[in-house]
């Protein structure tokens, strides 16, 4: 089945090519231990499911014409209709599942190697930075496609309040686990899902951290209340619903490289040339649109990205 097809018709779709590669590597293995660790419980406790009061009432905000794009904008309805968010399913239709995650308040956490920790929750993170809209695209490793207006702020707003240290080589980047609110972490999967980029990329201009979509708060199939965007990766290293940061001195085990690191590498860098395993990268599918179009090297920011791999020449950095 062309997955991609559904989407134009507005169908839902069951299981995706991501989703069949998660049901291949599961941890039977270690099936006890994680049930065990997922017994203690959500680590956010009972919240109100409210989108926190500060930060809807930040929006919307002026756009950033820096990072305006020529393409056509994908629908709201599109973009929030067909999802990847494991935690709450395998399905592209997570919507009314993903409701059930209380995202307010929010805390986020940032430790590690880093000369000033702290702890926050997200309406008053927001009051320290400064928020902005930027027009990005965005590149499932499924093949399909959006370009869609986030509202945020650089993750180098975030990691400048923290003060990494000298040794601080990478950032690792962590969501929720709350498995009564997301079922599908009762599930014996390496949760919670993890990413991470080294400290140059996490500086990089482009690394975002989002709290909003189309102008209002992020509804939680896109990841409320904030979301890692990351638009010259695969989609997959844009992490949702994110609540701890931590400066590491080597490199983190990400999600998908601990269900399968042949398949999913630590630097998922978007390369028409350079397929995956199972499926070409050379074109994608926008959504609700019914184009296919020529992918692009680091996703059309190559200006802004490549030089962050010069001297990585010998390591895997695409997918
Ligand atoms: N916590 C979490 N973050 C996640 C995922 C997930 O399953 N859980 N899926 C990833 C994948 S595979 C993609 S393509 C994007 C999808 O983002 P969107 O649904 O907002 O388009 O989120 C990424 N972030
Ligand atoms: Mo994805």
């Amino acid at each position: 089945m062309r997955f991609w097809k559904r989407a134009w018709d507005g169908a839902e779709c069951d299981v995706t090519p991501e989703a069949v590669f998660f049901e291949r590597r599961r941890f039977l293995g270690q099936t006890a231990a994680g049930l065990a660790a997922l017994a203690g419980g959500g680590l956010l406790g009972a919240r109100s499911v409210s989108a926190g009061p500060a930060v809807a009432g930040l929006m919307p905000v002026a756009r950033n014409p820096a990072f305006d794009l020529a393409e056509a904008l994908t629908t709201e309805k599109a973009a929030g209709s067909y999802n990847n968010f494991y935690e709450f399913g395998f399905g592209k239709t997570i919507q009314a599942a993903s409701r059930k995650l209380p995202i307010d308040p929010w805390r986020i956490e940032v430790g590690g190697l880093c000369d000033a920790p702290f702890a926050l929750d997200l309406d008053d993170l927001v009051k320290k930075v400064t928020l902005e809209e930027r027009i990005y695209r965005f590149r499932c490793v499924e093949t399909w496609s959006m370009v869609v207006p986030w509202t945020g702020f650089p993750l180098s707003e975030l990691v400048r309040l923290a003060g990494p240290k000298a040794e601080a080589k990478y950032l690792k980047i962590e969501s929720f686990l709350d498995p009564k609110a997301a079922p599908h972490q009762s599930a014996p999967y390496p949760w919670p899902y993890t990413e991470g980029l080294t400290q140059a990329e996490a500086v990089n201009e482009l690394a975002f951290l989002a709290v909003g979509i189309y102008g209002k708060p992020l509804p939680t199939q896109h990841g409320a209340p904030i979301r890692l965007v990351t638009p010259w990766k695969y989609g997959f290293k844009s992490a949702k619903s994110v609540t701890r940061f931590t400066f590491v001195a080597k490199r983190p085990e990400t999600f998908w490289m601990a269900l399968g690191a042949d398949e999913y590498g630590f630097f998922a860098n978007i390369n028409p040339k350079v397929d995956h395993v199972r499926w070409s990268q050379a074109k994608e599918h926008r959504l609700g649109t019914g184009e296919t179009l020529p992918t692009k090297l680091f996703n059309g920011y190559e200006a802004q990205v490549a030089g962050l791999y010069k001297g990585l020449e010998k390591e895997r950095i695409f997918y």
